[in-house]
């Protein structure tokens, strides 16, 4: 047995980025149960709730052996007293009650399936449940007509979307695209992110970050990209479509809030895209970025969403890791790493750099699936 105290890898810090998070870990089952609670309290709008639940979550995958104690427990940072007595009677009696509760509440089935649609987030889900609706046949029946287009290609493309897609699916929608890509002008760079980056063989859709290494080429691509993908009998449905800002012009607009789905200022399509061997129509996220924010831009659709909560709390507050000190006052967003004095970017080439930048050890993407 490994001595955790002096593990240098043994979870006795409270951020993300200074953890390393396997999808191989070794409380598994307990963290499917705690997920499931995690799961509900976001779809019930519990957003703090939530974040308290993933907090644990992510302290308990990091952790390097099982659980074995409530003693344990309590002294893993990220892991409050309601949680610690959670993972007691679960060591106790194998399940965990408000669990069970929640994987057997018809509610909570009914309102995360109708979250799980591209365009209806958690208030609708409810708003439906609460009208009476129980399946999506309802909701078409009694909201047919006001539906947003959104929320009806949501619908539409649901039987396609909820099927999961293998790496080999991912790898073959990039072969696609870099040929598409090619047809537009030699020397596109892509690099799928998100879930596929982390390593895990089960994707919800496919990420992929674009870049060139002249930026004029990247300027208008996202129109180039998505005309010639549907030209090409790819892309019927777009879910989302935004151009990005000018580089020069985000230091300004770093600070105003982002409209729904800005998220961040690069240019971005979320598409329903018919993959070729099989039919089925997959989300594929197209991100572009411009050479010199390619960095941030593959750091901040890597994920996973809690690693990326965890940076922007590290960029922010600073803290102590492997005995560097690192002082705060940054931001970071998918667009650009900022002085949140001065507002002006710090140029960074490669992931690496950030990590240095940041005095932060490398985190293999592997290691990001807080
Ligand atoms: P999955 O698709 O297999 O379910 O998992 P994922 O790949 O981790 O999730 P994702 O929803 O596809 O998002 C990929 C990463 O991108 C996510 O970890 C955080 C980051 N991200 C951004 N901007 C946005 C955004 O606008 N929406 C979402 N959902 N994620 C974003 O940088
Ligand atoms: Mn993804
Ligand atoms: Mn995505």
């Amino acid at each position: 047995e490994r001595n955790i105290a002096l593990d240098p890898t043994y979870n006795n810090v409270a951020y993300e980025v200074v953890r390393k998070h396997p999808l191989d870990h070794h409380n598994k089952e307990l963290v499917e149960q705690l997920s499931l609670i995690e799961k509900q309290r976001e779809i019930d709008g519990e957003a703090r709730s939530a974040l308290s639940y993933r907090r644990a979550i992510s302290a308990l995958i990091s952790y390097p052996r099982k659980i074995r104690s409530w003693r344990e427990a309590k002294k893993i940072k990220g892991v409050g007293d309601k949680i610690a007595r959670m993972i007691r009677e679960y060591l106790k009696t194998g399940t965990i009650q408000a669990a069970e509760t929640v994987a057997n509440s018809s509610r909570f089935l009914i309102t995360s399936h109708f979250a799980s649609i591209y365009g209806v987030g958690p208030t609708t889900a409810r708003d439906w449940y609460g009208k009476g609706y129980r399946s999506l046949e309802d909701v078409l029946d009694a909201e047919g007509d006001t539906l947003s287009n959104v929320v009806k290609m949501g619908i539409e493309l649901f039987p396609d979307f909820q099927q999961k897609m293998t790496r080999k699916d991912v790898e073959e929608i990039v072969e696609v695209l870099k040929e598409v890509l090619r047809g537009i002008a030699e020397g596109f760079v892509i690099c799928p992110v998100g879930g596929y980056r982390r390593g895990k063989e089960i994707n919800g859709d496919c990420d992929v970050v674009i870049t060139h290494p002249e930026e004029a080429k990247t300027k208008n691509l996202l129109r180039q990209l998505v005309d010639a993908l549907k030209a090409q009998g790819y892309v019927k449905h777009v879910l989302w479509y935004g151009e990005g800002h000018e580089k020069d012009q985000v230091s300004e607009l770093r600070l105003q809030s982002g409209k729904k789905n800005s998220f961040d200022h690069l240019s971005k399509a979320f598409t329903g895209f018919r993959q070729p061997s099989t039919g089925i129509n997959r989300q594929v996220d197209l991100i572009i970025s411009p050479q010199s924010l390619y960095a941030c831009a593959v750091l901040g659709w890597t994920g996973s969403k809690q690693f990326e909560r965890g940076l922007r709390n590290w960029c922010k507050y600073g803290g102590v890791a492997a005995g560097h000190t690192f002082k705060g006052g940054y931001h970071f967003a998918s667009h650009g790493l900022f002085d949140r004095r001065t507002n002006k970017r710090v140029h960074v080439e490669t992931e690496e750099d950030i990590f240095k930048f940041l005095k932060l050890e490398w985190a293999d993407p592997t290691l990001r699936n807080a």
